[in-house]
């Protein structure tokens, strides 16, 4: 069997960006594992990206997060990404590592913290001004930990202050994409904690405002794909952080704790018209590689996506339209199942091989000599953020 021109064809817009600190070390508050040959500098991460992008053909951008990949010249990192044959994606502001943001950053009772915290978005669409990129992310810490702490209606209203003074800063063809997450850090209540409260914040800011869905930050249990549903039907849905969970943020490879879950997802991004590169939703990566190696990390983690992406296109549209218009339960499940069922390892590597790619990328990385090179190169890799 292979894959129906159609889907080849669909296949081909996919584009999935790739986090800079996925290359770096980073682990758990308990420990973090140097491995040899990480990044020390955001342009090895850059070229580390690239890396995965030459072998699957699937990964044109890195997303970089401010100040963990700060630089003198944006435009030259620009430059350097596009001579590796990338380019630079979304920008991740980062107000969750000052010792003035621990009470919070945009929602802090105090204006002078409010202050730093704007006036680092502000700085963080410079760099959107520099390497062309489009999207600042705002994943926000904000929270607090004990009932009675600070006033939580106090604190919407800071924040949407702030988000209004960020937003009128974009030019025309940048946009927020703001992230929510329910707990953690701040265990009792987080400002930004599901997709509700970010639709009524990007509401309020305007049509340049949209959610993030980082599929690792739901209660368990969550039918995420309702939400991926409800989010592209208002137009709002903006972006996905794709990693996997068995218990909360676990940041694991996507579709390693649970395929089925990212196929149902990707199911209602094709029938939500969120896929492909003018669709307005980027797919991206939110992942670490703890234990594991990083580049064959975020190889895996684009074919994954690729894999379920292929499996929800091949859905016959027609054939569920009609058993669900008649009712037929089993009928309409069945059709599901066996696109979900279907192994399409063979024909995707098939596809690769007809456009130039490996076929099996993860194989061409470890014959390709990188890993040992980079490892004799590079002395004293640098630790994404992440852990102690
Ligand atoms: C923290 O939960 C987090 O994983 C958010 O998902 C952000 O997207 C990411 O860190 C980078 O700031
Ligand atoms: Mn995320
Ligand atoms: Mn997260």
């Amino acid at each position: 069997m292979s894959l129906a021109p159609a889907v080849a064809e669909r296949l081909a817009v996919q584009e999935i960006e790739l986090p800079s600190w996925a290359f770096a070390n980073s682990g758990t508050r308990f420990r973090v594992f140097g491995q040899p040959g990480v990044p020390r500098t955001p342009q090895e991460k850059i070229a580390d990206a690239a890396q995965v992008h030459a072998l699957t053909g699937l990964a044109p951008r890195v997303a970089l997060h401010i100040p963990w990949d700060l630089v003198d010249d944006f435009g030259a990192l620009a430059t350097f990404a596009a001579d590796h044959g990338v380019g630079i994606g979304t920008i991740n502001s980062n107000t969750f590592q000052d010792d003035a943001y621990k009470l919070g950053s945009l929602c802090h009772s105090d204006p002078g913290v409010r202050r730093k915290a704007i006036d680092h978005h502000l700085a963080c669409v410079d760099v959107m001004d520099a390497t062309g990129s489009t999207d600042l992310k705002i994943w926000l810490a904000d929270g607090t930990n004990y009932p009675g702490q600070d006033d939580m209606r106090a604190r919407q209203d800071r924040l949407a202050e702030g988000l209004a003074e960020i937003y009128a800063r974009l030019g025309e063809h940048q946009r927020i994409v703001l992230e929510y997450k329910f707990f953690e850090p701040a265990f009792y209540h987080t400002d930004v904690p599901d997709w509700g409260t970010s639709l009524v914040q990007c509401l309020a800011l305007g049509d340049r405002a949209v959610v993030c869905l980082d599929t690792g930050h739901h209660a368990p249990g969550t039918n995420i794909e309702f939400i991926v549903m409800q989010l592209l039907r208002l137009r709002k849905l903006g972006a996905f952080d794709f990693n996997s969970r068995f218990y909360a943020d676990d940041d694991l490879i996507v579709g390693a704790a649970d395929p089925f879950q990212l196929f149902r997802i990707l199911l209602e991004v094709v029938r939500g018209g969120g896929y492909g590169p003018d669709s307005g939703v980027t797919f991206m990566l939110d992942q670490c590689h703890n234990i594991e190696q990083k580049i064959p990390g975020q190889i895996r983690s684009v074919l994954n996506v690729q894999e379920a992406t292929a499996k929800a296109l091949l859905v016959d549209r027609a054939a569920l339209d009609r058993a669900q218009r008649d009712g037929d339960v089993l009928a309409a499940n069945g059709i599901l199942m066996d696109a979900f069922a279907t192994d399409v390892r063979a024909d995707l590597a098939d596809w690769r091989e007809s456009r130039g790619l490996p076929a099996d990328p993860m194989a061409a990385y470890a014959a390709s000599g990188y890993q040992a090179r980079i490892e004799a190169e590079r002395v004293g890799g640098e630790q994404a953020g992440w852990g102690a």
